[in-house]
């Protein structure tokens, strides 16, 4: 199984926390999957390798970069989109760590995050997207801090590997897996991956898949 390339559909952005609570409090059965990183991780780049290529596009148009943008999208074998299977969703999310917002924005993006966090269902994973060059920065620690008493499932992964040229670098990075899975606890799952290059994403995608199909299952069970 394997996400249908070009499923994806923009279904509609979210600025302000009352929509959030709306939206959870109207569909507690949503499973999917929520983007989240700092920006220029390449979370717009991922969501393209991942879904095709022109998805994120939809969410460009002026003024949508600090909103959250709720996506649907199908699931199934190779191109055929599985009939038994609902939509799923995925959430792009406003990217932390900007230094150049104001404060007023910064305490924005912590409410519309609070409340997001603290309504999503857990049958959507969080996907913790940090450059692999620079890991664990300020900001990214700022955000596990926020993650970390979340009962949601969540997976690290670590983008722009392409980039790592030397072995050392390399290296480096692998041992960084072991110490930040000590030091994240909560933190499931860690993948090596580019947008750019698709190294690593067929990896990923198997892992995100199996995590909706096992949501979607334990759903139909209740
Ligand atoms: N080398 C390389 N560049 C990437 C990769 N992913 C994204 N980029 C670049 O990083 C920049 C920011 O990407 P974007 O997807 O807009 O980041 P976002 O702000 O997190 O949505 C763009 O110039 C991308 O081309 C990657 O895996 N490798
Ligand atoms: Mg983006």
């Amino acid at each position: 199984m394997n996400f249908i390339k070009g499923s994806a559909h923009f279904q509609l952005g979210l600025d302000k926390f009352e929509q959030v609570e709306k939206l959870f409090t109207q569909n507690p059965d949503m499973v999917g999957i929520a983007f989240v990183g700092r920006s220029n991780v390449g979370k717009s780049s991922m969501i393209n390798s991942l879904f095709g290529r022109k998805t994120a596009k939809t969410s460009k148009t002026p003024g949508r970069t600090r909103e959250i943008n709720v996506f649907s999208f199908n699931v199934g074998d190779k191109d055929t989109v599985d009939p038994e299977l609902p939509p799923f969703f995925f959430f792009d999310l406003p990217g932390y760590g900007h230094a150049e917002v104001s404060k007023q924005m910064q305490k924005n993006w912590n409410i519309l995050m609070a409340t997001f966090f603290e309504m999503m269902p857990t049958s959507v994973c969080i996907l913790n997207l940090q450059d692999a060059r620079h890991p664990d920065q300020k900001s990214d620690q700022e955000f596990h801090t926020f993650l970390k008493n979340s009962p949601h499932y969540t997976a690290l992964a670590f983008n722009k590997i392409d980039k790592l040229k030397k072995q050392k670098e390399k290296a480096a990075l692998q041992k960084r897996k072991k110490d930040l899975f000590a030091k994240y606890k909560w933190v499931k799952q860690i993948h090596f991956v580019s947008a750019e290059s698709s190294a690593g994403l067929p990896q990923l995608e198997q892992a995100l898949v199996s995590f909706l199909l096992e949501q979607h299952q334990i759903k139909n069970l209740d």
